[in-house]
């Protein structure tokens, strides 16, 4: 029998996918209004500046019992005092959990509950981030060069990003003295 080429090329360094069902999204500060909590900041600054790109790998989107891998690059940056984030999310389906880990960079991890109850992780290279079902979840770049964060997740768990829209998290990871505080 012949071995097969996957198509798919997985970089462990840099978290780069490639090739056959890979698709690439980008959002840019315009995509990101009332995320941030300076909104005077925020209206200062170039609409079209880049926050985060995604690459994603979906062999079978919507199916239950498949699985969806990515990885999420943040750029480093702040709207004031607050670092730049993903929007962050509750799955759809909301029982359904994902693992995160990091690949380069320095950041946080905010996970928080149904109820509003919060907790943050640091992200380096190397760390591993096991996020169960019913947690909200929200990378943050705390450093000064790229946040690299790789993903995996069930194919039919969805993103709800309208609660997270109207109420927001509980907590904001935000530049004081030079470091990074949860307040
Ligand atoms: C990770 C995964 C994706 C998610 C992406 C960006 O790669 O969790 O499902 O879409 O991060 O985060 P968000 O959807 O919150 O903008
Ligand atoms: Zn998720």
């Amino acid at each position: 029998m012949k071995l097969m080429e996957t198509g798919v090329l997985y970089n462990p360094q840099s978290g780069k996918v490639s090739g056959k069902n890979v698709s690439k999204s980008s959002r840019q500060l315009k995509h990101m209004e009332g995320y941030y909590e300076d909104t005077e900041a925020f209206r200062s600054m170039d609409p079209e500046t880049p926050v985060y790109e995604v690459l994603m790998h979906a062999q079978e989107e919507g199916n239950e019992g498949g699985l969806l891998f990515g990885t999420s690059y943040l750029f480093p940056g702040k709207v004031g005092n607050e670092y730049f984030m993903t929007k962050g999310h509750f799955h759809e389906i909301k029982n359904r959990a994902e693992y995160y880990w990091g690949i380069q960079g320095e950041g946080a991890l905010v996970l928080m509950d149904e109820k509003g109850e919060a907790k943050v992780e640091k992200v380096t290279q190397g760390s591993l981030h096991y996020i169960p079902g019913h947690i909200a979840h929200r990378l943050v770049n705390t450093s000064d060069s790229m946040l690299v964060v790789g993903a995996c997740w069930p194919s039919d768990a969805g993103h709800d990003y309208g609660t997270i829209e109207e109420n927001g998290f509980s907590v904001r990871v935000k530049e004081e003295d030079g470091k990074p505080v949860v307040k």
